[in-house]
């Protein structure tokens, strides 16, 4: 039943933003949003590391006296400038009607112009600042604009890293536990914790190494092959007092596009073809208790992910991040390839509120699962956990349990397991 609130008209009254920094030391943004009603809320950009070369544009200055380039001056100039004066005193009642007076403005089909970094701020601050009008959680709020039913995902958190998350030390990029019988937000943080403490004790016995601390907050000791990360992996289950597979099991992002080339997959000191690759993750998921295999092979190669798909349906989640980009042309011809079963969903893959949901009505019409993926540049907005509730996510990705970045979004979801009001 639609609510009266539903009805409301949001006028913006102004836009505006401000340059600030992500978990990496590097410049993002926070936008934010006033309604003529009084409403007003803020946003801030995620940025990634391992990029898919299919997604939207993140505008960056480009000039080398300011952050090695990577200023988002001209991002946040857009955004208080011809943004602003395109929509303030415009009034919207839908995000799809704001997330379309967006892509009419910048006119590209990649948000070059713009920026997606700029057009996502705004998308999400004009969503908070909704979700406030209506004395809605941004959850609720979420959930009522998607059409969906709030629910707590299931964490996937990150407990070693590689590849351009851990300084390449190994060329898979993230080793992520998930709890399967944990049942709740709470239950899987204090089992996580577990591990990761047996990890760090184990990398520090092994590696002699301190406890430093990846992109997304997880281990990276100097591991001498992957087979020596997974099975760390699995050591430090056993030695916090958990059963592999049943009680703690792994998911992989292996990012390959990251350490592909023309030449085949560098991996552990070998040169792979397609098919050697192939068998290699098949043989990792048999040895070790892989539950998900994220980027198991280049973003550009459509039918080795139909193969993998092939051999691992069922058994394991055919993840797909590059490959997709949370873009639906690329999901559709994944469902008709079949050569995935599983969306990471990245808001700023594509830019928009409305056209991340378009993904994820997608995928979920395919009967996919759906991850939904923090980067592994963050900031201290927790948003995300919100959207994977309301979005009824099966799954969230947001890093370790270390840093803030990540613990907001964790942290967040604690807070809404606690109320019970979902
Ligand atoms: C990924 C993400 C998050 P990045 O590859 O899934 O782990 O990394 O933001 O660097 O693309
Ligand atoms: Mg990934």
């Amino acid at each position: 039943m639609k609510r009266d609130s539903d009805k409301l008209v949001s006028k913006i009254e102004s836009l505006s933003a401000v340059e600030i920094l992500d978990s990496r030391g590097r410049p993002t943004l926070l936008a934010s949003c006033r309604l003529a009603d009084g409403s007003a809320a803020t946003a801030s950009v995620p940025s990634g590391a391992s990029t898919g070369a299919a997604e939207a544009l993140e505008l960056r200055d480009g000039d080398p006296a300011r952050y090695a380039g990577l200023g988002c001056l001209r991002a946040v100039a857009n955004i208080k400038g011809e943004i602003n004066r395109a929509l303030a005193g415009r009034q919207f009642e839908t995000q799809g009607a704001l997330d379309q007076a967006l892509l009419d403005l910048d006119g590209t089909p990649n948000k070059a112009r713009l920026g997606a970094n700029a057009i996502l701020g705004v998308s999400l601050a004009f969503c908070r600042a909704q979700a406030a009008q209506r004395a809605l959680p941004l959850y609720a709020h979420l959930a009522q604009l998607a059409n969906t039913t709030p629910q707590l995902p299931r964490p996937m958190i990150n407990l070693f890293s590689g590849g351009a998350h851990g300084g390449g030390q190994v060329a898979i990029q993230d080793v992520q536990l998930v709890v399967p019988a944990a049942g709740s937000i709470h239950r899987t943080l204090e089992v996580v914790s577990d591990v990761f403490r047996a990890a760090a004790a184990l990398a520090a016995e092994r590696y002699g190494a301190r406890r430093l601390t990846a992109d997304e907050g997880g281990l990276a000791p100097p591991f001498g092959s992957s087979d020596a990360m997974l099975s760390a992996a699995v050591e430090a289950i056993e030695r916090a007092g958990y059963q592999p597979g049943s009680d703690v099991a792994l998911t992989l992002d292996v990012a390959a596009s990251q350490f592909y080339s023309d030449a085949g997959y560098r991996l552990d000191g070998a040169l792979l073809t397609r098919a050697d690759m192939i068998d290699r993750l098949e043989h990792w998921r048999t040895v070790y208790p892989i539950v998900s295999i994220e980027d198991g092979l280049h973003e550009a190669d459509w039918s080795g992910w139909q193969q993998l798909a092939q051999r691992v349906r069922g058994r394991a989640m055919i993840l797909g991040d590059d490959l997709l980009c949370t873009q639906t042309d690329r999901i559709q011809r994944a469902i008709n390839l079949k050569a995935a079963d599983s969306l990471l969903l990245k808001v700023n893959q594509i830019g928009t509120l409305t056209e991340a949901l378009e993904a994820l009505r997608l995928a979920r019409g395919a009967g996919w699962q759906v991850v939904v993926s923090a980067r592994s540049g963050e900031t201290e907005d927790d948003w995300l956990a919100d959207l994977a509730v309301g979005w009824s996510g099966d799954y969230i990705k947001v890093g370790s349990i270390t840093q803030s970045e990540r613990l907001a979004k964790y942290n967040r979801l604690l807070v809404l397991e606690a109320q019970d009001s979902l």
